[in-house]
């Protein structure tokens, strides 16, 4: 048996709760949480009805703040959520963590359980932590983890941090889902070494230099300061905010204040002239079209006719009799017959 699989494991059973009880416990069940989450990731009618009917009658919180964490694996993601958030629950809200498990794109089965990136944080306890298994259902990571971000707010959380590997697609999806977007980064190494897409880098409200502590404190500061003087070249987003650069330490605490002042700040810019308001709208709406084209390929390809045309187009591209544009010739044709 590979060492990784662990012997002792047993599957939760689920239990299925009724509607009432999860309007009742939402907020005070983290299983009820968990289990409305993996209503999110099903793709079966009767989890989708369920969940219709708990958004159609839990009120959502609004003084709630969206965040990404990203990075490169070994930045210090963990770490970083880890220390954060046991300060932020010590302050006395309440904190959740949704981790985007990047395995899933490759393996479809996606490694929950991944023991590594959850030990750091399955040690505090009153921060709800679920992983998303991303990827699963047509549309990437978006769809089931705004369902989930959802029912966060609905039990009531503070804080809602998505945690991403900072390398691919997940990232600016993912920025649409998030008030805040986070990216940390290696002290010393620069951004194209640590594998960060300058389009990641240029979506992110706040830079924060890791493990700024030891022997890799003054590596640091030498990164924050070229990174600062790198961003003074950026120019300011559509909401007026020019992002910034900060140190952190998840050994120490000497920066949990300076980060709480920086998080602080970006809100206050965000609430000024409704920006966040705003913003949230601009998001749901880019949401929506992502969404629909979600929506309309499922639909679509569930049609007896073009399940059968898109096959045999498939297996004459793969017989080399025809090319991928003749096949979308052909299929574009079929659907210009289908009534609208
Ligand atoms: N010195 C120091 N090491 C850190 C810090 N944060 C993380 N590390 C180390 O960096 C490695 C990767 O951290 P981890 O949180 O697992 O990174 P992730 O892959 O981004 O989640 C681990 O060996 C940590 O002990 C920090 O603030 N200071
Ligand atoms: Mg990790």
């Amino acid at each position: 048996m590979p060492k990784h699989i662990n012997p002792s494991y047993r599957r939760q059973t689920t239990k299925a709760y009724t509607l009432e009880e999860c309007q009742k416990l939402i907020k005070t069940d983290t299983q009820i949480l968990s289990h409305l989450i993996s209503k999110a990731e099903s793709t079966l009618a009767a989890d989708k009805h369920f969940l219709k009917s708990a958004y159609a009658t839990l009120p959502r919180k609004k003084d709630v703040k969206r965040i990404a964490i990203t990075g490169a694996p070994g930045v210090g993601k963990s770490s970083f959520l880890n220390t954060y958030c046991k300060h932020l629950k010590d302050s006395g809200y309440k904190v959740a963590i949704l981790p985007v498990d990047p395995t899933s794109y490759t393996t479809k089965g996606s490694i929950l359980g991944d023991k590594t990136r959850m030990d750091a944080l399955v040690g505090i306890d009153g921060v709800f932590i679920k992983p998303m298994a991303s990827a699963l259902a047509l549309g990437g990571v978006a769809p089931a983890t705004a369902d989930a971000i959802c029912l966060c707010e609905m039990a009531d959380y503070d804080y809602i941090f998505i945690e991403t590997v900072g390398v691919g697609q997940s990232e600016y999806e993912v920025r649409d889902l998030v008030d805040l977007f986070i990216l940390l980064l290696q002290p010393g190494g620069g951004d194209e070494l640590q594998g960060i897409k300058r389009g990641i880098m240029e979506m992110a409200d706040l830079l924060l230099i890791t493990k700024a502590d030891g022997e890799l404190k003054s590596v640091a500061q030498t990164s924050r300061d070229s990174y600062r003087s790198a961003l003074s070249l950026f120019s300011i987003n559509e909401w007026s905010w020019k992002p910034r650069c900060a140190l952190f330490s998840s050994m120490t605490s000497e920066y949990i204040s300076e980060l709480d002042q920086q998080i602080r700040a970006y809100y206050a810019h965000m609430e000024k002239s409704d920006r966040l308001a705003q913003f949230r709208l601009q998001q749901e709406l880019m949401r929506f079209r992502e969404g629909q084209k979600g929506l309309l390929y499922r639909r679509m390809a569930e049609k007896k006719s073009i399940k059968e045309r898109m096959e045999t187009l498939s297996l004459s591209i793969s017989a080399g009799e025809l090319s991928h544009l003749q096949a979308l010739h052909s299929l574009e044709e079929l659907l210009e017959n289908i009534d609208a």
